[in-house]
C-alpha cells in the first residue's frame, strides 16, 4: 500500500497579497487582493465579522447556527486610510487591515491589542478530496488564556491544546478524549484582563490549536468551507458569552418541570416497574418530576411505536404517572429500521427522505434495530416530516424527546462515511460538511414537533450532539460517561464550558452511566447536580441489575441525596430566575470563576469553583473520603451557606466536607428566593415566598423572574420582574424593591429572612410603618424572620 504524502493530498499553502482595490457598501466593506477578497461586516459596536473569499469567490451566505431573530444594532461607523492600514472604527473598537498582506489587528478605543493576525488567513487546495483548507492564525497574547468549545473533557484554560470538532459517540470517554458529541467552533481569548470571542461558523471539521504546535499562534481551520468568523469583543467575558449566544440564539424558557429531578436508566420497563419507581419517589418523599423511557419501550426499536407486551397502555401509564405529578420523556434516535412493514420506513422510502451515498444506494447502516436507514434531516422537507411524526407521541401524553445517536452513530462504522450526500437546505454537499450539524437539524425538527403539538404547553427536549446554537430549542447532556472520581470533575468542567459555549440548559449522567458508583460517589454527584441546570441521573445498569435510584445506597445516603433534591426545589425560584436571565440577555447560568473575577489571575485556572447565577459559589466535593476542601472564593464578602460563617474572598479558605455538606457560598448583599418543599412542581400553589436576604455593605442587585411555569403567556407580558437592592451599613439594614408586575402569583406572602446582621433590631420598618419584632423573629445568630402579608418597596432595620 502507498503511504500517501502530504503533498498529494494537499496543495501549496496561499496567502493573500496587496489590497488592490476597496469599496463599501452599507455596513460592509470589501478588500481585493489578486486572488482573494475580504468582507468585513459591522455587526455591532463590538461584533465584527470577517469572511474569505480565497480566490475570489464567496460561498453562498447561509448558516445553521445564527439566529434570524439577531438584529444588528444601530451604530456608528467608518473607515480611515493610513500608509500601511486601513482603519474600521466603531464606537468601541478599531480594526486595521494590512494593505500588504490582509492580516488584522483589533484593538480597543485606545489602542489596546485585543487580537492580532499571526499569518492571519491562508489556504490550501485539498486536492484528494476537493474544495479548499480554510487557516486562520492570531498571534497568542502575554499571558493569555483560552477557553470555550463546548463540551471538551480537559482543564478550562485551553492554552496548550489542540481540539477539533467532528461529533462523536464517545462511549466512556476519558479526560482528554477528543472529539466527543458536540460542535462547537467557539473560544475566548483573555489576556490584560481584556477579553473577546471568536466563533468561526463553519460546519466542517474544525480544528482549533492554541498555542500548541507553535508557541506563539492560535489557529483554527477547517477542511473545507469557508473562513468566516465573528469576532466579539468584552472586554468582560460574561459580555462575550451574552454576544455569542445572542448571536446564535437564546432558548425559550422551559417548563418549570425541567428544573425539577429526572430519573433516567436504560431501561426502565415494563410498564409496571416504570410505575414501581415512581411510587418510591412518592414513598420516600423524595423530589421527582421526570421518567425516562430508553430504547426498550419501542416495539424492535422501531422509532414511534411502543413495545406491545411491555407497554400495552402507553396513554393510559403516562396519565396515571401524571396524576402523581410525573412527566414521561422518551428516547428517539434517527435510525429507522429497514422493515417493509413499517410505516415511518415505508413513507421515508416513499419520499426519497433517506440519506444516500454517492452513487444512489441508500446510506445503511445497523443501529439497535438492526439495519437502519437515516433521514437526511438537512433537507427541510424531511424535517418537516420528522416534525410530524411527533404527533403521536405528544397525543399519548409525551411530554419530552430525549434525541440519542445523533453524532450520527453507526455500529462498525462509527459514523456515515464521507460520500454520503445531504441536501443541505438545497446546497448539495457531501457528509464532510453536514456531519457536524446532523444532529442539529434532528434535534431542530424533533423540537419543531413537539412544540407544535404539545402547544399551548411546553414542550423539553434533550440530544446529544448538536452544532452552535442548539441552545434554540434543546438541553444536552454530556453523554456517556463513567462512574469514577475523575469523572465527577468532568462533568464540573464540561457543563461549565457548555454554559460559557452558549448551552447553559446541560446536566451529566448522575453517578456515572457505565460502571457502579458508590454511596458516597453518588450522593457528591448529585450534590454537584443541584447546581445545574439539567439534574438528571442515568445509568446502563440493564445488564448488571445495578440500582441507581436515590434510595439504593441505603438509608445514610438517600438522607443526603434527598436533601439535595429537597433543596434543588426550594432554589426553584432562583434557578428558574437564573434561566430567564439566559433566555433574556443570553447570560450563562454557570460561570467559571474566570468569567466572574477576570483582573484576578488566580481565578484564570480555577476549575472546581463556578457560581450558579448570581449569588451562589459552588465547588465539589472532588475525592473519596475528603474531610474539607479548599476554595478560592473572588473578592468580595461571602457566606457559608449552611452556617452563615462569613468569609472574605480574594483568597482560598478551607471548609469541612461532611457527607451532607458540599462547599456553597453566597454573595454577601444577595437575595435568594425560595419555594416551601414539595414533592413536583406544581404540587399545590405556592402560598409562600422564601426571601433570604443576606446582609451586604457594598450596593448588591437581585432579580426575581416569575411567570405560570408553563405555556406562553410570557411572551405576552404574563409575568413578573422583581429587583431587590440591598445597601446596607453596620448601622442600618436597607433593601429596596422594586417591580413589573403582570402575573397573578397565588402566594401573597412573603418570609424574610435576614442573615448576618451586624446588630439585633426591635423594630423593622416596612414602607415606612413600624412592627416591633419579637423574640420569635429574632436568632441566636443574628437572623432575623418575620412575615410580609402584601408586597413591599422598602424594608428598613435600624440598629438602636
Ligand atoms: O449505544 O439508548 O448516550 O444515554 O441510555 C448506547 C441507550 C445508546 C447511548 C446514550 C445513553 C442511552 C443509550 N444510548
Amino acid at each position: 500500500m502507498q503511504v500517501e504524502t502530504s503533498s498529494s493530498k494537499y496543495g501549496a499553502k496561499h496567502y493573500p497579497d496587496n489590497i488592490r482595490e476597496w469599496k463599501k457598501e452599507g455596513n460592509y466593506f470589501c478588500f481585493y487582493t489578486t486572488e482573494t477578497i475580504l468582507e468585513i461586516r459591522v455587526i455591532a459596536d463590538k461584533i465584527i465579522r470577517f469572511r474569505y473569499a480565497a480566490d475570489g469567490t464567496f460561498q453562498r451566505d447561509f448558516s445553521y447556527a445564527t439566529s434570524d431573530t439577531m438584529q444588528e444594532s444601530p451604530i456608528t461607523f467608518g473607515i480611515k486610510e493610513w500608509e500601511e492600514t486601513f482603519e474600521i472604527f466603531t464606537d468601541a473598537l478599531r480594526v486595521f487591515i494590512a494593505r500588504d498582506n490582509l492580516r488584522i489587528t483589533i484593538s480597543d478605543k485606545d489602542g489596546k491589542v485585543i487580537n492580532q493576525d499571526e499569518m492571519g488567513f491562508h489556504w490550501q487546495h485539498y486536492l484528494l478530496k476537493g474544495g479548499k483548507i480554510q487557516y486562520c492564525s492570531k498571534l497568542v497574547q502575554e499571558g493569555e488564556c483560552f477557553y470555550g468549545l463546548g463540551d471538551k473533557p480537559t482543564e478550562l484554560n485551553l492554552r496548550g491544546k489542540r481540539l477539533e470538532n467532528f461529533g462523536t459517540d464517545a462511549y466512556g470517554f476519558q479526560k482528554d478524549t477528543d472529539p466527543l458529541y458536540r460542535n462547537i467552533p467557539f473560544y475566548y481569548g483573555l489576556h490584560h484582563g481584556i477579553g473577546y470571542g471568536i466563533f468561526f461558523d463553519n460546519t466542517f471539521r474544525t480544528i482549533f490549536d492554541f498555542g500548541k504546535e507553535r508557541e506563539d499562534a492560535c489557529s483554527f481551520w477547517a477542511r473545507g468551507g469557508e473562513m468566516n468568523y465573528y469576532f466579539i469583543y468584552g472586554p468582560e467575558l460574561l459580555e462575550v458569552a451574552e454576544s455569542y449566544t445572542k448571536i446564535t440564539g437564546t432558548p425559550e424558557l422551559p417548563p418549570l418541570w425541567a428544573l425539577g429531578y429526572h430519573q433516567c436508566r436504560w431501561s426502565y420497563y415494563p410498564d409496571t416497574r416504570v410505575k414501581e419507581i415512581a411510587a418510591e419517589f412518592r414513598k420516600r418523599r423524595i423530589p421527582c418530576d421526570v421518567i425516562y423511557l430508553d430504547i426498550d419501550y419501542m416495539e424492535g426499536f422501531r422509532c414511534f411505536t411502543w413495545n406491545k407486551e411491555w407497554f400495552p397502555d402507553p396513554a393510559g401509564l403516562i396519565k396515571e404517572l401524571a396524576a402523581e405529578g410525573f412527566k414521561v420523556v422518551v428516547i428517539i434516535d434517527p435510525g429507522i429500521k429497514v422493515d417493509p412493514e413499517y410505516a415511518v420506513y415505508q413513507e421515508g422510502m416513499k419520499n426519497n427522505y433517506f440519506c444516500k451515498r454517492a452513487d444512489g444506494a441508500l446510506m445503511e447502516g445497523d443501529v439497535w434495530p438492526g439495519k437502519c436507514v437515516f433521514p437526511d434531516y438537512t433537507n427541510p422537507e424531511v424535517r418537516d416530516w420528522w416534525s410530524s411524526l411527533f404527533k403521536s407521541l405528544a397525543e399519548t401524553g409525551v411530554r419530552g424527546v430525549w434525541n440519542d445517536m445523533n453524532e450520527p452513530a453507526v455500529f462498525e462504522m462509527g459514523t456515515f462515511p464521507e460520500d454520503v450526500r445531504h441536501d443541505y437546505d438545497g446546497e448539495e454537499v457531501s457528509h464532510r460538511k453536514a456531519h457536524n450539524i446532523y444532529g442539529h437539524l434532528m434535534s431542530k425538527a424533533t423540537a419543531a414537533g413537539m412544540k407544535k403539538y404539545l402547544m399551548p404547553n411546553r414542550s423539553f427536549l434533550i440530544t446529544r450532539s448538536c452544532y452552535s446554537g442548539a441552545q434554540r430549542w434543546s438541553s444536552v447532556w454530556t453523554g456517556d460517561n463513567v462512574s469514577s472520581w475523575e469523572h465527577l470533575w468532568l462533568a464540573t468542567v464540561q457543563c461549565q464550558r457548555l454554559a460559557v459555549s452558549g448551552i447553559s440548559f446541560t446536566g451529566s449522567d448522575i453517578g456515572g452511566f457505565i460502571g457502579e458508583p458508590d454511596g458516597e460517589l453518588y450522593t457528591r454527584w448529585i450534590q454537584l447536580a443541584t447546581f445545574h441546570p439539567l439534574m438528571r441521573t442515568h445509568s446502563a445498569s440493564n445488564e448488571t441489575g445495578f440500582n441507581q435510584e436515590p434510595w439504593s445506597f441505603g438509608p445514610d445516603y438517600e438522607k443526603v441525596v434527598n436533601k439535595f433534591i429537597t433543596l434543588r426545589y426550594k432554589l426553584l425560584p432562583y434557578l428558574y430566575t437564573t434561566f430567564w436571565q439566559y433566555a433574556t440577555h443570553g447570560t450563562p447560568m454557570l460561570r467559571p470563576l474566570a468569567f466572574v473575577a477576570q483582573q484576578d489571575t488566580t481565578a484564570h485556572n480555577c476549575t472546581h469553583e463556578f457560581m450558579f447565577g448570581d449569588a451562589l459559589l459552588i465547588s465539589h466535593v472532588s475525592e473519596q473520603g475528603m474531610k474539607e476542601k479548599a476554595v478560592y472564593l473572588p473578592a468580595g464578602n461571602w457566606y457559608y451557606f449552611w452556617n452563615d460563617k462569613k468569609y472574605t474572598g480574594a483568597q482560598e479558605v478551607t471548609v469541612p466536607t461532611p457527607l451532607e455538606e458540599m462547599p456553597l457560598f453566597v454573595k454577601a448583599g444577595a437575595v435568594l428566593p425560595q419555594y416551601p418543599e414539595m414533592q413536583y412542581t406544581h404540587e399545590t400553589p405556592v402560598t409562600e415566598m422564601l426571601l433570604h436576604v443576606y446582609y451586604g455593605e457594598q450596593e448588591v442587585k437581585s432579580s426575581l423572574y416569575e411567570d405560570a411555569g408553563d405555556h406562553y403567556g410570557y411572551k405576552n407580558g404574563q409575568y413578573n420582574v422583581i429587583r431587590f437592592k440591598q445597601h446596607s451599613t453596620p448601622q442600618q439594614f436597607h433593601l429596596k424593591k422594586k417591580f413589573y408586575i403582570n402575573y397573578e402569583t397565588a402566594y401573597k406572602n412573603h418570609r424574610i429572612i435576614v442573615h448576618g446582621l451586624p446588630f439585633q433590631p426591635t423594630v423593622v420598618i416596612i414602607d415606612g410603618q413600624k412592627t416591633v419584632l419579637s423574640a420569635e423573629n429574632l436568632q441566636a445568630d443574628n437572623t432575623v424572620s418575620f412575615v410580609v402579608e402584601r408586597s413591599f418597596e422598602e424594608i428598613i432595620m435600624n440598629k438602636e
